[in-house]
């Protein structure tokens, strides 16, 4: 057997069911791609790339809309061993300008909707080329890349060489990129493949619901990696849908999503015993799971959602067991592998119950930021732990409970939104003096943001205009669902916000 490499498409690829034409994604529009497309999609991409005479550490920047294609050029890079960085189709100029001028990608995909002013900025951060890629198999990536050759070999990589970048904006405002190498998907891909239970083909195998975005660590990594791994297939959903998911149900086996998506599946008439009877199993990260959501779930369907918890730093870090005890409003030990502690504001470990700052080590843990050192450093205790950001507890049988985090982070439909972002935006607004972005609850997203403003001296401010600017600027999702306009904010001794008592006064 030749020593496989530790490039991860060559080990998703190792996987594939021995009959390649059978079909590895379905999609919700009837489209069907055999195992044999993907290995032949992706080569002759991966071919058109390395043709382009990319430096060996190229970042591909892509902005798509969810499609087959997408997953291929994510696949494509990887083989090709270059480096990917997916961005959030919701991303508008301001926010792609950013990320741009961080990463200095060498090719940038776009949809054909958003080439002009992608292209402006693209060249002018230096980037050589920009193709399109459209969600109908339309745009010029495709194009050119049929002319390539459908015979590709894996470039080799080690384990420590970066394959991702995805960027989580900052509790600081500035967006960091961490840096995933091959051996931190991998090493997390093969854990999860046992701790979940996934059945290759001989042991009847899986069918994957896939109706996550793919520019997130969520549904790129842990719903990817988890049915390639395996061999599994996928039933691909452009968008989530409850309507469509409840109709696939009885054709497939496993189900991730973040809580809204079971939120949303609970309020359909259909939701019942027998449409999940043939599932195996539901899983749910990304923010918390309500109790009443994981116990609703469970008297509709009989079964227990598995919640885990992960980060894009850290990918998965723990969940709650196949086999075991699953116990709702936790998210279960901490994965094989992973070295997990609470400590206390000293610095000291706390014992079992008691609540403190989560730290984290393992194989699966990021390089570091890109091109961040300095923040990196900070990041990271002198005995390698990483410090999460989050706040919680272990108890004694080892199972972890988030209560809260340390870091400023709203998390609203498994989106993360990221206050200090927002307020740099708000304050630069003509006549604003001052802002604070907090969270509060939301019965559909779980939390969404409430943004407090306080005018300059004699201004008088609209806050639905305070709103259409920040519409008019960022990614959707981020744009806070109320905005109030007050003549102060709250202030403790140290002159901080008291972010506690608007959350408190807004929810
Ligand atoms: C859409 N809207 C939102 C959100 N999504 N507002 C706040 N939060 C959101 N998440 C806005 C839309 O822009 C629209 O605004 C309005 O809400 C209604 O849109 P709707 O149709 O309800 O939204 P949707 O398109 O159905 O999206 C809801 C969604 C989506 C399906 C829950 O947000 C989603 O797919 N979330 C998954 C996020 C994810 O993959 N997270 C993983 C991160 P308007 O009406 O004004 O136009 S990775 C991670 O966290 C770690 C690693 C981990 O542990 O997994
Ligand atoms: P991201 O930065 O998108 O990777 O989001 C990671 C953050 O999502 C974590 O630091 C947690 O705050 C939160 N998170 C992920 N999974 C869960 C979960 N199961 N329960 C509560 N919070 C979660």
């Amino acid at each position: 057997m030749s020593e496989v490499s530790a490039n991860l498409y060559a080990h998703l690829r190792a996987a594939f069911p021995v009959d390649l034409d059978a079909v590895a994604v379905e999609t919700d529009s009837g489209d069907c791609y055999s195992w044999r497309d993907l290995d032949r999609g992706t080569a002759m991409l991966a071919n058109f790339l390395q043709s382009l005479g990319l430096p060996h550490d190229a970042r591909i920047a892509v902005q798509v809309e969810k499609s087959v294609e997408a997953l291929m050029l994510y696949l494509a890079t990887l083989r090709a061993g270059f480096v990917f960085l997916p961005l959030n189709s919701a991303y508008q100029s301001a926010e792609i300008n950013y990320f741009l001028g961080d990463a200095e990608p060498a090719v940038v995909v776009c949809s054909a909707q958003n080439f002009g002013w992608v292209t402006t900025l693209a060249f002018s951060a230096g980037t050589r080329w920009v193709f399109t890629l459209n969600d109908d198999r339309s745009g010029s990536l495709l194009e050119r890349a049929a002319q390539a050759s459908d015979q590709h070999a894996v470039v080799s990589k080690m384990p420590d060489d970066l394959a991702v970048i995805i960027y989580t904006s900052g509790t600081t405002g500035r967006s960091k990129g961490a840096m995933l190498t091959h051996g931190n998907m991998l090493s997390n891909a093969l854990v999860l493949k046992d701790f979940w239970g996934w059945r290759s083909a001989q042991q009847g195998g899986d069918v994957l619901i896939h109706a996550l975005p793919i520019f997130h660590v969520h549904g790129l990594f842990v719903a990817i990696h988890g049915a390639l791994i395996n061999g599994s297939k996928m039933i691909w959903l452009a968008k989530f849908d409850p309507k469509l998911v409840l109709q696939h149900l009885p054709h497939a086996t496993v189900f991730m999503g973040v809580p809204t998506l079971y939120v949303r599946l609970l309020a359909e008439p259909g939701l019942n015993h027998s449409a999940t009877r043939h599932m195996r199993l539901f899983i749910s990260g990304s923010a918390p799971l309500l109790l009443d959501t994981f116990k609703a779930w469970q008297e509709r369907t009989g079964h227990a959602i598995l919640e885990r918890y992960g980060m894009s730093e850290t990918i998965m870090l723990t969940s709650n067991p196949l086999q075991g005890e699953r116990r709702g409003g936790t998210v279960g030990p901490p994965l094989p592998g992973v070295s997990l502690r609470v400590i206390s504001g000293q610095g000291r470990e706390l014992a079992a119950g008691e609540i403190g700052d989560i730290q984290v080590k393992g194989p699966n843990v990021f390089a570091g930021y890109w091109r961040m050192p300095e923040k990196t450093a900070e990041e990271f205790t002198s005995d390698g732990f990483f410090k999460t950001g989050d706040v919680g507890q272990l108890d004694a049988s080892g199972y972890v409970t988030i209560v809260g985090r340390s870091k400023d982070l709203i998390i609203s439909g498994g989106y993360n939104v990221y206050p200090a972002e927002l307020e740099s935006f708000i304050n630069d607004l003509p006549g604003v003096s001052e802002s604070a972005v907090v969270g509060v609850p939301h019965a559909d997203f779980g939390e969404v943001g409430v943004a407090v403003v306080v005018p300059k001296p004699g201004v008088q401010l609209d806050a639905g205009q305070i709103l259409a600017a920040l519409k008019a600027r960022l990614a959707n999702y981020k744009v806070p669902k109320q905005c109030h306009v007050v003549a102060d904010l709250p202030r403790n001794a140290m002159g901080k916000v008291q972010k506690n008592l608007l959350r408190t006064q807004y929810r």
